[in-house]
């Protein structure tokens, strides 16, 4: 038993909130991610998770910095 998240549920979180389908989240699908895993962030932390997830500072969040957030956090794949 673990509690990291599988691959394929992280991939299916981040497509869900890929409004835009261009395989990168901006702050709004940002703060989707959060609300579809039960993370409840308030909008100054939200904001400040983004930019620090955002590690290559593109403005955008990728499946792989996604990744790297969310391996810290504990959350909830959504029925
Ligand atoms: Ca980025």
């Amino acid at each position: 038993m673990t509690t990291e998240p599988a691959e394929d549920e992280l991939v299916t979180v981040f497509t869900r909130a890929d409004l835009g389908g261009d395989g990168r989240l901006d702050l709004m699908e940002f703060g989707l991610v959060l609300d579809s895993v039960g993370l409840s962030w308030s909008r100054a932390e939200t904001q400040d998770r983004f930019e620090r997830a955002d590690t290559d500072h593109d403005g955008f969040i990728s499946l792989s910095e996604l990744r790297a957030l969310l391996a810290s956090q504990t959350w909830d794949v959504p029925a």
